[in-house]
């Protein structure tokens, strides 16, 4: 009878074994993060203090999503608003892989009153670490009337890796006289203003 109820266990504790191994090899493909509200942090110049702004609504980071598909990865970044009203306009994302492979992807939205033919479409640039460009078939979308900011690189912007991780960050300026500018990160974190997501496996 031991004997038997040994058995059991044992093919109990294998079958948990092999369930759980097979959820680790096939890891997370998304993650998304909750940012606060109401957390931006403003600046009126180089030489003021930051300060959190409860208030302001246009460029507060919401909600991140971030997929790793068969061929691209993909993120959103979603804000309780994104408005026209600053000279320009930045997200700054940055992933690492298995690889080591390390990528700086910026999407950058510019008034038409800047100088150059990015405007309120905007632009995207990714780049190592080095701040050397990759040319690899990046694109954006920014919607003002759904408040987001998309992204789509093909796996091979990244060198085609096994799992990346991902973090990232939003920024709006105004120059001259008044000038100020704002941050919010997409994962606030005890550690930092963006914590990064876990291993997203494609
Ligand atoms: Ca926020």
């Amino acid at each position: 009878m031991l004997r038997r109820l040994l058995g059991l266990a044992m093919l109990c504790l294998m079958v948990l074994i092999g369930s759980a191994t097979a959820g680790q090899a096939a890891g997370l493909h998304g993650h998304t993060t909750i940012d606060p509200r109401g957390d931006v942090s403003m600046s009126t110049g180089p030489d003021s203090p930051d300060r959190v702004a409860p208030r302001q609504a246009n460029g507060d980071i919401v909600r991140t999503t971030f997929r790793h598909s068969e061929n691209a990865v993909w993120m959103r970044m979603r804000f309780r608003e994104l408005s026209r009203t600053w000279d320009s306009l930045v997200a700054m994302v940055r992933l690492r892989t298995n690889d080591g492979v390390y990528r700086e992807v910026s999407v950058v939205a510019l008034s038409p009153r800047m100088q150059g033919q990015i405007g309120w479409r905007g632009a995207i640039d990714v780049e190592r670490r080095d701040s050397s460009p990759v040319n690899c078939g990046a694109a954006r979308h920014i919607s003002y009337r759904t408040n987001a900011i998309l992204f789509r690189l093909p796996r091979a912007c990244l060198s085609n890796p096994r799992w990346f991780r991902a973090n990232a960050i939003f920024a709006a300026f105004r120059y001259g006289k008044n000038q100020n500018s704002l941050l919010d990160g997409g994962n606030n974190s005890a550690r930092g203003l963006s914590g990064w997501t876990p291993r997203l496996h494609h």
